[in-house]
C-alpha cells in the first residue's frame, strides 16, 4: 500500500518536474516516429491503394499507441518507378494519395491530436518526368545547368567509370541533348546538381512550402551521402570485394560519389535553413537525414567535426538494421549499441531504428518471439525509437508471388531474397477478407493471409499483445525521459543475456538515483542470472512471453530469464546517499 502511494508520489514528481519546463522545449529528443508508408496503410476509396484519407482514419489509432508523431514515405507526384522515391512535382500530391487541400486537412488532424508530422525530402534527383529535367533537355534558360550532364556528339562512351546504385553505368545518354547525365539510381532519377544555385535556391523554397505554408514539423531527408559528386569526376578505384562483378555497384570503391565534404555542407545549410523555418512559424522544425552508410560517416551529418556547424537534428542509426541478426548473441547486441553511443558526441541525440520499408519484416528476420523484446529495447535505449507500421504488431513478411510484385528496382525475379514487395504489404487491420485495409478485393500488393494471427483488432483485446505492449513501452518512455546515462553489460556465460541499466547522474552528483533497468534474453534457453543493483525491484513492463507481471515485486538477486523474454523494471529502494 504504502509503496503504491510513493509510486503515485513518484508519478507526480516527474510529471511536476516536466510541467515546469518551457512548453514543448525540444520534443523530438525523446519522440517516437511512426513511419507510414502510404500505399499500404489505409485505403479509403476502394481503389486498393492506401491514401491521405485513410490515414486521416486512423489517426485516433496512431494517437492511442503513444507515439509522438508520423512520417510518411514520399506522397508527391510521381511516375513511381521506384514507389515515388522519383518525384516530378515536389509541391504537389500524388493523386492516388489525394490532395493538396487533404494534405492540409491531415496535417490539422495530426495537430489536433498533439502529433507531429514530418515529410520525405528527395533531394539528390527527381523524376525525369520533372519539368526540370524537360528544361535541361532543351537547354533552356536557367535550367540548363540543373542536372549534371557531360560529354558530346562525339563521346565513345560514358564520361567515366561510376556504377549506379542500381547496377550498370551511373550515365544514361540523352539523344536530344546529345549528352550524358547522372543518375545514382534509376536512370529514370536524374542527379540534380547543387553546384547551380538556383537549384540550391529551389530545394530551400520547396523547404519552406511544407514547413512554412503547409506547417510540416519536419523533413527526412533522403540518400544524402549522394548529394554532391567530386568535381572533377575521376573514375573511382575497384574494390576489394571479389564477389561484385563489372556491373554492380559494389564493384568500385566510391571514393568519389559518396559522402564528399560539400554533401555534409549541404545538409548543414539546410539545418540553418530549418532554423529559419522554426523562427518564422514559432515552432521548433526538425530534419532528420537518411545515409545508410558506416557509423563514422553517418554521425558528420549530425554536425561539423568542430562543432561549428550543426546538420540534422538526428541521422538515422542503421547499425542494429544492417548488423543485428538473428544469431546474433547479446554482446553482439551489446557491441552494436556500444559502438554507436561511443562514436556519438554526447551533445547529439541517439536514435534506433530496426525496420522500414526497405528491409525485411523484424519478425521475419528475428523470428516472432523477438517481437516485444527489440520493441521494448529501441524503446528503452536513449533518444528517439523510429517504427515501422505494423511493427508495433510484430507484422510478418506477407507473401507476394512474383507476378503481383511492384518493387521494379530489386525485382522480385532477379532478386528474390532482396526484393522489398514482402516488407510492403498492407497493414493488417482486422481478420477479414481484405484485412480491413480496404473494401476491395484487389489491392496493389495482395494481403497476406498472416491477417488471421496477426491483427490489430484481435490484438487490441490481448493486454500481452504486441500491440498493447508496445503501447506500454510508450507510456514508460515518458518516465524514461530524464534517464539519460546508460550502462551495459553482459550477465551470462552464454552471452545471451544483456542488462541495461538508465540512470541520471547528471542533476545529482553522482548518486544513481531512479534507476531503470531492462534485461533480455536474446537466445532460446531459459537461465538464471545474477541482477547488478540491489534489490527488491518492481517489474514495470514485460514481454508478452514473460510469465511475469506488471508491479510484481522481485526480491532475490537472481532472476529467471526463459527464451526470448524481456523485463524492465525499477528498484524500488533508493540507494543510501552520498
Ligand atoms: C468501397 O468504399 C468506397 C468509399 O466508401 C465506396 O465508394 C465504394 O463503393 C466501396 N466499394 C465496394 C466494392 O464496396
Ligand atoms: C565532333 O566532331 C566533329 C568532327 O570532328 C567536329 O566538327 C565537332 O565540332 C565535334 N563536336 C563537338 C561538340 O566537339
Ligand atoms: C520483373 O521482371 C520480369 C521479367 O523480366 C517481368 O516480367 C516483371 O514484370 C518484372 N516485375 C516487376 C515488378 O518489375
Ligand atoms: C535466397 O533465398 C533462398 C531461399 O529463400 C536461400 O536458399 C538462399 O541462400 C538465399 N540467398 C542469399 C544470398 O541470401
Ligand atoms: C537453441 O538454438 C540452438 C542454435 O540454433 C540449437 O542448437 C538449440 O537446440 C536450441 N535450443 C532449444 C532449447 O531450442
Ligand atoms: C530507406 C530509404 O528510404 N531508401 C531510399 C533511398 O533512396 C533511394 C532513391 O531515392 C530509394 O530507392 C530508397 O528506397
Ligand atoms: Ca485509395
Ligand atoms: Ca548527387
Amino acid at each position: 500500500m504504502i509503496r503504491i502511494f510513493l509510486i503515485l508520489i513518484y508519478i507526480q514528481y516527474i510529471y511536476s518536474y516536466q510541467s515546469n519546463k518551457p512548453c514543448d522545449e525540444s520534443w523530438w529528443k525523446t519522440a517516437t516516429f511512426y513511419q507510414i508508408y502510404p500505399k499500404s496503410f489505409k485505403d479509403s476509396d476502394g481503389d486498393g491503394i492506401g491514401d491521405l484519407q485513410g490515414v486521416i482514419e486512423k489517426l485516433d489509432y496512431i494517437r492511442n499507441l503513444g507515439v509522438t508523431g508520423i512520417w510518411l514515405s514520399p506522397i508527391f507526384k510521381s511516375p513511381e518507378k521506384d514507389q515515388g522515391y522519383d518525384i516530378s512535382d515536389y509541391r504537389d500530391i500524388n493523386p492516388m494519395f489525394g490532395t493538396l487541400e487533404i494534405f492540409q486537412q491531415l496535417v490539422n488532424e495530426v495537430h489536433k491530436r498533439r502529433l507531429k508530422i514530418i515529410v520525405d525530402f528527395v533531394p539528390n534527383h527527381t523524376s525525369d518526368k520533372h519539368e526540370w529535367f524537360e528544361k535541361s533537355v532543351n537547354r533552356e534558360d536557367k535550367y540548363e545547368d540543373y542536372y549534371i550532364w557531360k560529354g558530346d556528339e562525339n563521346s565513345t562512351g560514358p564520361p567515366n567509370n561510376w556504377i549506379s546504385n542500381f547496377k550498370f553505368s551511373a550515365w544514361e545518354w540523352n539523344e536530344n541533348r546529345k549528352q550524358y547525365y547522372l543518375h545514382h539510381f534509376l536512370k529514370e532519377q536524374p542527379d540534380l546538381n547543387f553546384r547551380n544555385h538556383h537549384v540550391r535556391n529551389e530545394m530551400k523554397d520547396i523547404l519552406s512550402y511544407w514547413l512554412v505554408q503547409f506547417n510540416v514539423d519536419g523533413v527526412r531527408i533522403d540518400a544524402v551521402p549522394f548529394l554532391i559528386e567530386e568535381k572533377n569526376f575521376r573514375d573511382e578505384p575497384r574494390s576489394n570485394d571479389p564477389t561484385a562483378t563489372e556491373i554492380d555497384y559494389e564493384y568500385l570503391n566510391h571514393i568519389y560519389t559518396l559522402n564528399q565534404p560539400e554533401s555534409y555542407e549541404l545538409v548543414y545549410e539546410w539545418r540553418a535553413h530549418v532554423e529559419r523555418t522554426s523562427a518564422i512559424s514559432g515552432q521548433e522544425k526538425i530534419c532528420m537525414s537518411e545515409a545508410v552508410q558506416p557509423t563514422d560517416m553517418v554521425i558528420p551529418y549530425y554536425g561539423s567535426a568542430d562543432g561549428s556547424r550543426l546538420g540534422a537534428h538526428f541521422s538515422f542509426n542503421f547499425i542494429l538494421l544492417q548488423e543485428l541478426k538473428s544469431t546474433s548473441n547479446a554482446k553482439d547486441l551489446a557491441n552494436l549499441i556500444n559502438e554507436w553511443l561511443n562514436k556519438l558526441p554526447t551533445k547529439y541525440t541517439s536514435n534506433w531504428v530496426l525496420g522500414s520499408h526497405d528491409v525485411h519484416r523484424v519478425a521475419t528476420k528475428f523470428g516472432k518471439e523477438r517481437v516485444d523484446l527489440l520493441n521494448m529495447l529501441t524503446g528503452f535505449l536513449p533518444g528517439i525509437q523510429v517504427t515501422y507500421n505494423g511493427e508495433e504488431i510484430g507484422m510478418e513478411n506477407g507473401p507476394v508471388p512474383c507476378m503481383f510484385g511492384h518493387d521494379h528496382v530489386y525485382n522480385c525475379t532477379t532478386y528474390p531474397n532482396i526484393s522489398r514487395d514482402f516488407e510492403r504489404t498492407p497493414m493488417q487491420w482486422d481478420n477479414s477478407k481484405c484485412a480491413g485495409f480496404t473494401n476491395v478485393t484487389r489491392t496493389w500488393l495482395p494481403v497476406s493471409y498472416k491477417k488471421l494471427e496477426c491483427n490489430v483488432f484481435d490484438q487490441e483485446k490481448n493486454a500481452k499483445s504486441h500491440l498493447n505492449i508496445y503501447r506500454d513501452i510508450q507510456k514508460l518512455r515518458t518516465l524514461l525521459k530524464q534517464q539519460t546515462q546508460i550502462q551495459l553489460k553482459v550477465l551470462d556465460k552464454n552471452k545471451n543475456i544483456l542488462e541495461i541499466v538508465r540512470f541520471n547522474n547528471a542533476m545529482e552528483g553522482h548518486r544513481k538515483t531512479d534507476i531503470f533497468e531492462m534485461i533480455l534474453n536474446y537466445g532460446n534457453e531459459s537461465v538464471v542470472v545474477p541482477i547488478t543493483e540491489e534489490p527488491p525491484f518492481q517489474v514495470m513492463l514485460r514481454s508478452g512471453n514473460s510469465p511475469k507481471k506488471c508491479g510484481e515485486i522481485i526480491n532475490g538477486k537472481h532472476i529467471t530469464m526463459d527464451p526470448y523474454e524481456a523485463i524492465i523494471f525499477r528498484p524500488t529502494k533508493r540507494l543510501p546517499q552520498k
